[in-house]
């Protein structure tokens, strides 16, 4: 389907994590696409936002609701008097812009907002699209008090995607959708996660295997089953591992590493805006997570040639093939999670073969794929087909 250039809002979160990148990316490869993109947020972003394109407006409405959390926390209480001043906003840049379409990511409170746009606009509201990321569905869309009403303000949009079938059916399930969502996988910029591309910034001679772990640090990620299969995995062959990210939980897991004997063998690096080239030097990237929708960090790593040994839960099953292009274990099941990763990392062959599987898995998820399956689904909105 070809696409006239749009007049896009995007709105997100601003804290570290996939929603935001995904958010974030799809403004920017937008805006390059020719499309008029203001991407809308409730505060300053962590870190800079590089908006390099002339099509691409960034505004920052509301108070910087984000001011003095956690860069990892998300924040999802908002008082009503935030929401009122975040709605109203956002009415006067869709007036002003003449945005043709609104498109949220994280239903928590964005949901919230558009079904009071929809009241405040009428007639002139535009087309609403809202993507369900993870968190929003299966623990906030199953809270007693926030679930049903997110339900409601979910019934208020045109249009609603998710990023894996997975999901696609949980929340049909979570939230009593008349509908399923329509499937939009996450997607990467392969040029930004191209093995062949990276720039080393740490050369390093051959060395160890080297295991990975990048997340928010959020409980949802079970971040301490890492230290315990890392350690479990210590004891059979010399390794080492790498931990990229903080949050909630990092100083659980700097206590269980500290107590051990393999202190040094455990690099904590903190927050990177730039996690291609310390991917890029590793072996094996750990997951544990006890949900997951999608899982950016493990597509990423499947781009740069690094296998992904992850819990078999939530969309991490549609992206890894156990034995073909990765590996996934039951959830809790640490012992088999050290039993692959400790014969993966002792077997070249099978190592080789598994990275060569993921690089070909990971193309698949190319933005300049994905990126029109947005364009087409915004397309047939305004056409009314839906
Ligand atoms: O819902 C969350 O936990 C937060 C959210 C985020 O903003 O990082 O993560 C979700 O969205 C990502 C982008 O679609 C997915 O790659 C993650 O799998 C998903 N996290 C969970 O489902 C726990």
């Amino acid at each position: 389907m070809s696409t006239l250039s749009l007049h896009i809002g995007i709105m997100c979160h601003t804290s570290l994590g996939g929603s935001v990148r995904i958010a974030r990316e799809l403004a920017l490869a937008l805006a390059q696409r020719g499309h008029e993109i203001h991407l809308i947020t409730p505060a300053i972003p962590q870190g800079s936002w590089d908006t390099l394109d002339n099509h691409l407006h960034h505004h920052v409405v509301g108070s910087n609701l984000y001011s003095n959390r956690h860069p990892a926390s998300l924040y999802t209480t908002w008082t009503k008097e935030e929401l009122l001043k975040f709605t109203t906003q956002v009415c006067c840049i869709i007036i002003s812009k003449r945005l043709e379409i609104l498109h949220f990511h994280y239903a928590v409170p964005f949901a919230q907002v558009a079904a009071h746009i929809r009241i405040h606009l009428g007639d002139r509201c535009p087309q609403l699209v809202g993507t369900l990321h993870g968190t929003d569905v299966t623990i906030l869309g199953r809270d007693p008090v926030i679930g049903p009403q997110l339900s409601s303000a979910l019934q208020a949009v045109n249009g609603l995607t998710t990023v894996s079938h997975c999901y696609a059916r949980l929340a049909q399930e979570t939230f009593c959708l008349p509908n399923l969502p329509k499937v939009i996988p996450n997607f990467i910029n392969q040029t930004q996660f191209d093995v062949n591309n990276v720039k080393n910034a740490f050369p390093c001679q051959h060395h160890r295997p080297r295991l990975i772990h990048i997340s928010n640090f959020r409980l949802v990620k079970n971040p301490q089953a890492i230290a315990h299969i890392f350690l479990a995995l210590r004891q059979r062959i010399d390794a080492e591992l790498w931990l990229i990210g903080s949050g909630p939980e990092l100083p659980a897991i700097k206590e269980i590493i500290e107590r051990s004997s393999y202190q040094s063998d455990v690099t904590f690096w903190g927050v990177q805006k730039d996690v291609a080239p310390l991917l890029a030097q590793t072996d094996l990237m750990l997951i544990t997570s006890q949900q997951e929708s999608f899982c950016l960090a493990a597509l990423e790593a499947m781009s740069l040639g690094v296998p992904v040994l992850a819990s078999k839960v939530g969309g991490l099953p549609e992206l890894i093939h156990h034995q073909v292009n990765g590996l996934l274990f039951l959830l809790d099941d640490l012992p088999s999670a050290v039993e692959m990763a400790v014969n993966l990392l002792t077997q070249p062959t099978q190592y080789q073969a598994m990275r060569a599987a993921a690089i070909a898995q990971a193309q698949q998820y190319d933005h300049k794929k994905v990126i029109p399956l947005y364009e087409d689904y915004y397309q047939t909105l305004l056409n009314n087909v839906i």
